[in-house]
């Protein structure tokens, strides 16, 4: 109980955090399989929109708070960002377990919100005034309010940790550039949540009174302006795509050098300084997500070119890691898989982002399935296959455990085949013109809507085949050799001999010196 409830231990936290980050990832899916069910079909399922819509809103919540950002940041990071610096423990360690502890009572939170009155059904964004107090009289808005003000106290906290950590405790000959790029991520995303999170809890204070204490921030009947909730919203949620993707990054440039034989990433420097720019620019083009509240025409023109620039750094991440991949001796271990399938799935998704950035085609594309299936290719194939990436291979690492091959590989067959099959065709039932958000739609719709369904059960399966693959390598108990010069052998087969140069498995993505 001492071990687990009062932890000090940044391995610990970081164990507590997969373990919460897997079970709201569960809970996440188990609420998407609903949705593509009601959609499985024209006519009703569940036969009730407000409570398809509390499902909704909450998949979208558990995801990004409770599954995404606990995973990359609370677990990824609380592992590997002391041993990458060398550092003994985080700056912090009472505030990191606070951090995460912070976090279950903000999970509980959110859903009884969707179980108290009729639910939050709002959608993630929270818009006044469908989320004011006429639309959604009752508790639970407020609830998925208190959730929200949890869940950033504790990323807050958590970033500051983080920060305090990379400044202060880098072992002798840790400098600027010679820390490896996760950290780099890491750094960035958490100066991204510093910023924004603030905001956020802001415009859901203000939201917050609007709703319960008669004030009017965003209700014109008493001088205010609902359009202000959504600059302050998207000033947070834009900066908030990128700190779901930037560790992912992070994570990519390390399982892309060490499979691929190489000493370092191919353009260190290019590589900080684009998660750098794409850090800043988030913070630059907010607007693109409200086009069509009426934005006047210079300030279209603005947001749609300051959201396209995103595509040059980016663009430098991409073609850095297929730099890396060319000459290489590529061994496909299965973290190898996921990163393939990353660097080609994400690319398509930020291609379909750069379509949505220019606002005449917004007009037409906003609140369609377009923009639902753009950022699942982002999410649910960029951030995700990252963690899927970054588990496969660090997990060895951390619990001295190794995989099945076939297994692995085909959980990410599976995984691949699914999510491609249900966001693909959404692009088409975005260009129909289908809109997000509904419980039912017309028969014109079906057929695209049924294959869409059916990837969702195929995705469903890999996450079976998933637990099948934990199962296995704790079942079969397969222990790592220690190599000579390398620290591990890892389990995939032994990687080809020119991988002993690795000084240790955290070091893949450094600058200069490593
Ligand atoms: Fe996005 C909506 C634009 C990246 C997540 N995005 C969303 C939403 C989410 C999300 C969750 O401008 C929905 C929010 C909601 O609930 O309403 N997004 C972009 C752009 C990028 C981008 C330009 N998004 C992300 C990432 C996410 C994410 C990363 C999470 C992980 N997104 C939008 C816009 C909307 C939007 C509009 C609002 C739509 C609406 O109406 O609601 C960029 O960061 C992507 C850059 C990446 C690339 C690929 C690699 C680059 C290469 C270089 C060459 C490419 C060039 C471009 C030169 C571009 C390979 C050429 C262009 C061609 C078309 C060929
Ligand atoms: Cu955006």
């Amino acid at each position: 109980m001492r071990r687990w409830l009062m932890s000090t231990n940044h391995k610990d936290i970081g164990t507590l955090y997969f373990l919460f980050g897997i079970f709201a990832g569960v809970v996440g899916t188990a609420m998407s399989v609903i949705i593509r069910l009601e959609l499985s079909q024209s006519g009703l399922v569940i036969g009730d929109g407000q409570v398809y819509n509390v499902i909704v809103t909450a998949h979208a919540f558990v995801m990004i708070f409770f599954f995404v950002m606990p995973i990359m940041i609370g677990g990824f990071g609380n592992w590997l960002l002391p041993m990458m610096v060398g550092a003994p423990d985080m700056a912090f360690p009472r505030l990191n377990n606070m951090s995460f502890w912070l976090l279950p009572p903000a999970l509980f939170l959110l859903l009884v919100s969707s179980v108290v009155g009729s639910g939050a059904g709002t959608g993630w964004t929270v818009y006044p005034p469908l989320a004011g107090n006429l639309a959604h009289s009752g508790a639970s808005v407020d609830c998925a309010i208190f959730s929200l003000h949890l869940a950033g106290v504790s990323s807050i906290l958590g970033s500051i940790n983080f920060l305090v950590t990379m400044m202060n405790m880098k072992a002798k000959g840790f400098g600027t550039y010679n820390i490896s790029l996760f950290c780099w991520s890491v750094i960035f995303t958490t100066i991204l949540l510093v910023l924004s999170l603030p905001v956020l809890a802001a415009a859901i204070t203000m939201l917050l009174f609007d709703r319960n204490v008669n004030s009017s921030f965003f209700d014109p009947g008493g001088g205010g302006d609902p359009i202000l909730y959504q600059h302050l919203f998207w000033f947070f949620g834009h900066p908030e795509v990128y700190i779901l993707i930037l560790p992912g990054f992070g994570m990519i440039s390390h399982v892309i050098v060490f499979y691929s034989g190489k000493a370092s990433i191919f353009g260190y420097y290019g590589m900080v300084w684009a998660m750098g720019s794409i850090g800043l620019l988030g913070f630059l083009v907010w607007a693109h997500h409200m086009f069509t509240v009426g934005v006047d025409v210079d300030a279209r023109a603005y947001f749609t070119a300051a959201t396209m620039v995103i595509a040059v750094p980016t663009g430098v991440k991409v073609f850095s890691w297929l730099g890396t991949l060319v000459g290489g001796r590529i061994h496909l271990g299965l973290a190898m898989y996921w990163a393939f399938g990353f660097l080609f799935l994400f690319t398509v998704g930020g291609l379909t982002g750069i379509a949505l950035a220019n606002c005449s085609l917004d007009l037409v594309l906003h609140d369609t399935y377009y923009v639902v299936a753009h950022f699942h290719y982002v999410l649910s194939m960029g951030a995700v296959f990252a963690i899927m990436a970054g588990f496969y291979h660090w997990y060895p690492l951390f619990t001295g455990l190794s995989f099945h091959y076939g297994l692995g590989l085909t959980h990410f067959l599976i995984m691949f085949i699914g999510v491609n099959l249900t966001f693909f065709p959404q692009h088409f039932l975005g260009l129909m013109g289908m809109p997000r958000r509904y419980t039912d739609y017309p028969d014109f719709y079906y057929g695209w809507n049924m294959v869409s369904s059916y990837g969702s059960t195929l995705s469903a399966l890999g996450v079976v085949v998933m637990v099948l693959v934990i199962w296995e390598s704790m079942y079969s108990a397969k222990q790592m050799v220690a190599v000579e010069g390398s620290g591990l052998e890892w389990s995939l087969g032994l990687p080809p001999s020119n991988h002993t140069w690795l000084e240790s498995p955290f070091m893949g993505a450094s600058g200069r010196g490593v």
